[in-house]
Formats: C-alpha cells, structure tokens, sequence
C-alpha cells in the first residue's frame, strides 16, 4: 500500500470514529430520549473497533465478501456506510430514532446495506460459518459462479466468545470442512460489566487451533514494533507482555504521566529501557502503549492480505482499546459511558471540525478530493449496494400422495418429502434440508436415501458397500441435498437462517426445511428468533409434539410451541391434524417463503400474505383415521387461512367444538356423544390458530381506521353462529392458544389444553390425565352451555 492510500485510510479512521462518536452524542445531548435515558454501550465499544472496520470496508473486503458487525459497533458501520454514500445524514441524525439507524445493524429495518443482523451476542458470528457453509453448497451445485469465494467475515468482541453457540458452531464447522470464514475478534480485553480473565487469547487460539482454524495474534502496532527494536525495547516488550488486563486498561485511561510513572517505577533502572521512555513525550508515549496492533492499520491490513491467499478459517485476535482515541478508554465502566459536551468539544477541535459543521462528510480533512477519489475506487463498493434477489422457484399446483386409512400428520411429511424427491424439476432441486441427527426419526429418511446427503467431498456409506442391509443410504456428495448436523438446536437454526438467505446473499433461491423434535425449538428458539428478524426463508417441521408423543418420555413434552409458533414475528404456523390438510399446508409453505411483496393486506383473510415468510408445521406421531374426501379450491383455501367447519353447526347450535391438531379423533367422538342433548353442535378445524388470530387482529384494526366491511375468515366462520351458543376449545398445547376464539364475535368459551407436562403414559393416559380426552370435552361443554344431560358423560369417581 503506497503513502498515500495510508494516508487516506488514516484520515478515514478518523473520520470513522468522529462521526460515531458525534451521532452518538447527538442521540443524547440533541435529540435526548422523551423518557430521558442515555444510549449507553456504543461510544466506546465503537471506537474499539474503528481501525479494524476501517481497514477492512475501505481496504481489505471484497463486494462478495459478507460481514457480521458487532453490535454496538452499529455506529461505526453506518458512518462508513455514509462515507460511502450509502446512508443518509437524515437517518444518521437520527440514530436510534424511529425509522433511523438502528442501534444494532439490521438487514430488515436499516437501508445501509447490512449482510446480517446482529444484537443478540453469538449468533452473528455463528450465522457467517453457516453461510460460509451455505456457499459451498453453492458451489458444490455450480450455482455460486465467480462470487463463491467470498469471505464471511464476523466482528465479534471478545466477551462475546462467552456464548455457547460460538463453540456449538465451531464444531459443526469443523465437520464440514469450513471455508473462507474469518473471525476478527475485538481484543479489548473488557466487556459490559468489568474486565475479562487474564489469558484468555490462549484459551481461545487452543481452540481455534483444535478445530482446524489458522489463528493470528495481532498483538503489537507498528510503533511497538519499532520500538522493540531499540535498545532497551525486549524489555518493555516483557514488561507489556506481563502487564495484567486491569493494569493496562486503567493506564490506557490514565494517560502518558501514568504510564511514565509506573514505566519507571517497575522497569526504569534497566539503563536503555529509561532512555527508550524519556526519549517520548507523555504524549507519544500514550500512543506508543496503545498501538495496539488492533488500532494500527499497516498491521491489520498485512495480515488481511496474507489470509486471502488462502481459504482455510481464520481466527484473528486483535488487541485493541476499548474507547480508543477517546476520553473513555480503557475505563473499565466505558461500557455505558458518555463523553461529557466538554470533552466532545476538545475532541472536536483537536480535529478540526468546526462547529456547525460535525456531520460533513469531509471536514476536517486535508485534502476532500483525494479522499473522495480514494472512496471511489474501494473494492468493496465499487460494485454498489450487495444485495441480491433471485426469481421464485415454481410450485407444483398440489403435491400429493396416497393417504392411507390411518395415518400420522409426520408419516404424512415424510410422504410427501419422499415424492418431492421423486420429481425431476427445478423446484425439487431446490429443495434442501437439514435436521439436528434426527432425520431419519423425523421421517426424512426416504428423501435422504433418494437425494444423498451433502459434502463437499464423496464419503460412501460403508455398510451398503460392505453388503449389510440396512434401510437407509448414508451416501454423502457434492450433489447431495440434506446437511446433516449435529444434535444442536441453535445449530439447526442458524443454518436455516443461512440458507434461508441464500436468495439475498448469493443470488441463488434455495427451499430450506429443517426437521426437530418439537420441545427443541425452545432450545434453539433465540436463533430461530434470529433468523426470522433477518427474513430468512424456511420450513421447520416440529414433530412430534405435544403430550401425544406419550411414551416417548415426559421430558420431551412441548406445551408452549404452539404459542411461540403464534408469537413468533415473521412465522406463520400450522398444526394440521390430516395428511391432505398438510399437503395443502406444505404446498402453501413453499409458495410463501418465496414472497416478497409489499405489505397490503390481503382483502378475505386480512393477513399479510404478499409478504411471505417462513413456515413452522407442528406435527405428531399419532396415527389417526384419515378424511375421505376431494379438497376443492375453497377449502383448500380456509385451511391455510387456518380454519374450516368439519361440520357445520345448524342454526341453533348450542355448541361448537373447536380444535387443533392430533386431538381432532377426540373432538370428533365427542360431538357424536353430545349430539343426543346438544342441538346442532359444530366441529371447527383450526389448521393455524396464528393465522387466524392474525387476520383477526388485521381486520379489527382495519375497521378502527374506517374500512367498515372488512372482515377475518374467523369472523365470517364465527358470524353465524348465535350469541348464546358455547365455545369449547381443544388442542394438545397451552390452553391460552385458542382461547381468544370467544373474544371474536364474544361466545362464552371454555379452553383445554395441557399445562403441565412431565407425566410418561400412553396417549389414552395422559388425555384422560389432562382432560383433551372425548371425556373431558364433553365434561366442558355440558358445563359451559346448559341443557339436557349428557347421557354418555360417565360420573368422575371422587
Ligand atoms: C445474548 C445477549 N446477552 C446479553 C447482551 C447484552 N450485552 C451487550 S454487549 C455485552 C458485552 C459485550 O462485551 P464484548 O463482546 O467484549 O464487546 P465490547 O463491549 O468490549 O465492545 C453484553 C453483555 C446481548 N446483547 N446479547
Ligand atoms: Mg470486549
């Protein structure tokens, strides 16, 4: 890198850091929060990394490349993002505002061009290793082109490695042979509380090293580096080496006078060393000890140059300052600290930047021109913004399969997986699916053994070749179509998050479907929240479910998935109880996580459907008699609105009957008991209590700002229905799922469900046990509306 490009960069650190720091304190001080509270967290943490960032946006980074940023480094991203002219001085102004840049890069809510949200500590860090696994399989397919090469790079701080799912990730990498991922961590050596353990670089490059990564240590800027050089420089490079974390962060704070004082104090009697500290100001000896080589930019960008000629995963550990260039550094409270107006005053003059003109891009700079040059030719964005899109992938019209007398709604997945398997087109190709080692448990099988699983090399599956039977092929390849992982969650997620981008990232639509056990989710569900925040695309099938699992142990019970599937933003969720409703469900899904429409709701269901997103299908084990009959348009239509009247009530209907998923054999029985003394009762099948809820919540407010007729597909199922009629609702799950259905047009309504769980038993014992049994319905609904007894009702023993 000539002088001048150096010189460029350097005034851009600057700048860099100026403009975060400034939009930072104009949050505060310009446009205080009405509630008074201080954005704390980002000043120093921001400055920490600003060299770094600096060097790799107008420098090292390529446009393929993709990059997870800190979190409280968001300021920094978008001030580069505005030199870049990416980002408008408007949303920096207001930062953290409504619909200005947000406080943790986004890819849905900023317009900076952000590659992955990050906010929650780990999970970015973990997402850039699945999409660097998310490009090879691009590769392997031959559909990545010259962009699959790109680096997946995360910024993450060094507090941040706290999180398990960092370790969770770096196994499942290793395991599949991770390229090109670069990890840079911010070595500051603090977190938000306190100062981290001493030592702890070498915890980390153990394990980096175990798995399989090259770890560079960026320790020493160039001005240690030469002063080491000078007589007397092998001891005060000791002396730093030996200098515990505390010390240093509080000498950084303190200044040159401090840093001379214990200098001498402790090494100053070793003749050369002396002359090595009285040679510099206090001034330049500040800067002599934090030139770190995490804030000298020769350093770093000679050690990004030198990982690129490779494409093995690289851990770099830079140390850093946290609160760099700034009154706060190195103050082990800097985490939530603010620079006082003075001290952004010294700061501002010692620039210069005059005052009046603090958000110009090129104040204070020596020469505009040539930084404006230099701006436009930076690799990075030469190309202008990085996102991609890629056109949807045809549907078939329905996908089908032969549906036997009885079945399970998981057997019915596995089905229709296997005949999309069987399908020579593009949108089979497309498919491709993942599970945490519970594939073949969760009906996958028969799709793995026809699509291969992937690898970036060839691995035969031994026992096939050895001639041993065995029901299902383990062939892995290139071409395969299912990314086998290991048993964690979090793992599953991130990965569905990554290829659920694929479309965005890399130009290239993938249909991704990831298969758990459904208590599990709440195990992973932080990632999963995750991805769904970034508008990743995908299915999961969580199965089986619920109590119904029985006696597959009381521990793996899920109560609350289907409240989460309905809480989740940017989820739509099912629990169909027959295999057609799920075929009509899945072919929907696929469809659906293709979208990308603006958000006007649509005018019969009032759900956001133009929009799209992903799918969770909550499934089960349990194999129930099976529904002869065609699906016509219309009901194929109520069923992925989320309801649909399996038998209509009459016009005196004292009793309606509404449920959800595996229990629907239970709500059957007990409409045909309750016939006898309940006129006209109604069975209503509720294939997505979320979607129903949805439109209904949408229409409501529609009506609120004065569209009068508009209308829910709940409201219209519910309209007719008299007012005295009772509402009782089932489902294996929480209770609260459908117990707003009275609220809709305000029928008195009981809700069962399960609210505890726990208990092994057969499905018969523990329906009983928590009254979703026929038994219990009918014990509801005689109490709920009154009326003849209920003949078939059989007395509780007490
Ligand atoms: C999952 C999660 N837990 C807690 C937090 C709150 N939090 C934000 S930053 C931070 C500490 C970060 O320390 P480090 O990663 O070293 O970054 P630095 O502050 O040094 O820049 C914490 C605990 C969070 N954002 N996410
Ligand atoms: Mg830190």
């Amino acid at each position: 890198m000539n002088d001048e490009r150096m010189a460029a960069l350097v005034e851009l650190e600057r700048k860099v850091r100026w403009l975060s720091t400034w939009m930072i304190h104009h949050a505060n001080h310009v446009r205080p929060n009405d509630d008074g509270l201080k954005v704390g967290g980002h000043q120093a943490s921001s400055a920490s990394l600003s060299t770094i960032m600096t060097a790799l946006y107008f420098a090292a980074l390529h446009p393929e490349d993709r990059i997870a940023v800190k979190p409280h480094a968001s300021p920094v991203f978008h001030a580069i993002q505005y030199l870049f002219g990416n980002q408008t001085r408007e949303r920096l102004e207001n930062f953290r505002g409504y619909k200005g840049a947000q406080s943790y890069p986004s890819r849905t809510k900023d317009a900076d061009d952000v590659d992955f949200s990050t906010g929650s500590v780990g999970l970015g860090v973990a997402q850039t290793l699945f999409s660097s696994l998310t490009q090879d399989y691009l590769t392997a397919k031959g559909w990545a082109g010259d962009a699959g090469k790109g680096k997946m790079v995360a910024l993450l701080g060094d507090a941040e490695m706290d999180e398990g799912n960092i370790f969770e990730a770096l196994l499942e990498g290793w395991k599949h042979d991770v390229r090109n991922t670069w990890w840079v961590v911010d070595y500051n050596r603090q977190s938000l509380d306190a100062v981290v353990r001493e030592g702890l670089w070498e915890r980390f490059e153990a394990i980096f090293r175990n798995f399989g990564w090259d770890v560079v240590i960026l320790k020493y800027g160039s001005l240690q580096q030469q002063a080491f050089k000078e007589p007397g420089g092998e001891e005060l490079r000791r002396w730093i080496d030996e200098c515990p974390n505390q010390l240093y962060s509080a000498l950084t704070f303190q200044g040159g006078a401090a840093w001379r004082k214990r200098l001498m104090d402790e090494i100053g009697d070793q003749g050369p060393v002396s002359r090595l500290i009285e040679r510099r100001s206090d001034e330049e000896l500040a800067a002599l000890m934090s030139n770190l080589a995490g804030h000298d930019l020769p350093a770093l960008l000679e050690a990004f140059e030198a990982a690129r000629k490779h494409d093995r995963p690289v851990c770099f550990i830079a140390y850093t300052v946290k609160g760099y260039g700034l009154p706060l550094a190195g103050h082990k409270d800097n985490h939530a600290g603010l620079m006082t107006p003075g001290q952004l005053e010294t700061l501002r003059t010692s620039l210069p930047i005059r005052s009046g003109h603090e958000w110009e891009p090129f104040e204070g700079v020596k020469d505009a021109q040539a930084l404006r040059d230099f701006l436009k030719q930076v690799p990075f964005n030469a190309k202008g913004p990085r996102r991609k899109s890629a056109p949807a992938i045809a549907v078939p019209e329905s996908l089908e399969v032969e549906i036997a007398g009885s079945m399970s709604t998981q057997q019915g997945f596995g089905l229709l997986m296997h005949a999309i398997s069987k399908r020579d087109d593009a949108f089979a190709d497309r498919v491709v699916t993942t599970s945490p080692d519970v594939t073949v448990s969760t009906n996958l099988g028969a799709w793995v053994n026809r699509r291969g699983l992937y690898a970036r090399e060839e691995m035969a599956d031994v026992f096939k070749a050895e001639r041993i039977p065995s029901t299902f092929t383990w062939n892995f390849a290139p071409s395969g179509q299912h990314m086998e992982l290991g048993i964690a969650e979090m793992n599953l997620f991130l990965m569905l998050s990554a290829l659920g981008l694929s479309h965005s990232l890399f130009g290239e639509r993938l249909l991704p479907v990831g298969t758990l056990y459904d208590p599990f989710i709440e195990r992973g569900l932080d990632a999963l929240n995750y991805a769904c925040y970034q508008d990743a695309r995908f299915i999961i099938a969580g199965t089986p479910s619920g109590v119904t699992l029985a006696p597959e142990g009381g521990a793996h019970q899920s109560i609350a998935t289907p409240l989460i599937g309905m809480a989740q933003d940017g989820l739509a969720s099912f629990e169909p109880a027959f295999v057609d409703e799920l075929a009509t469900i899945m072919r929907f899904a696929f469809d659906y996580l293709q979208r990308d429409g603006e958000g006007e709701p649509d005018e019969t269901s009032w759900l956001r459907d133009a929009v799209g997103g992903s799918v969770y299908l909550r499934m089960s084990t349990r194999s129930i008699e099976q529904p002869r009959r065609s699906i016509d348009e219309r009901l194929a239509e109520d069923m992925v609105n989320g309801a649909y009247w399996l038998r209509k009530p009459g016009p005196n209907a004292q009793t309606i009957i509404a449920y959800t998923g595996a229990v629907a054999p239970e709500a059957i029985e007990a409409v045909g008991l309750l016939a006898e003394a309940r006129r006209d009762v109604g069975l209503l099948a509720v294939t997505s209590a979320d979607r129903l809820n949805a439109g209904w919540n949408a229409a409501q407010r529609a009506r609120e700002e004065g569209l009068v007729h508009a209308r829910s597909h709940v409201e219209r199922l519910l309209g007719d229905v008299p007012s005295h009629c009772g509402i009782v609702t089932v489902l294996d799950g929480h209770p609260a799922t459908l117990a707003w259905l009275g609220s809709v047009c305000g029928h008195r309504t009981r809700s069962l469900g399960v609210e505890h769980f726990g208990q092994t038993g057969t499905i018969a014992d523990l329906y009983r046990h928590y009254g979703i049994d026929a038994q219990g319905i009918l014990r509801a609904a005689a109490a709920l509306t009154p009326g003849r007894p209920v003949r078939h009702l059989r007395q509780i023993a007490v």
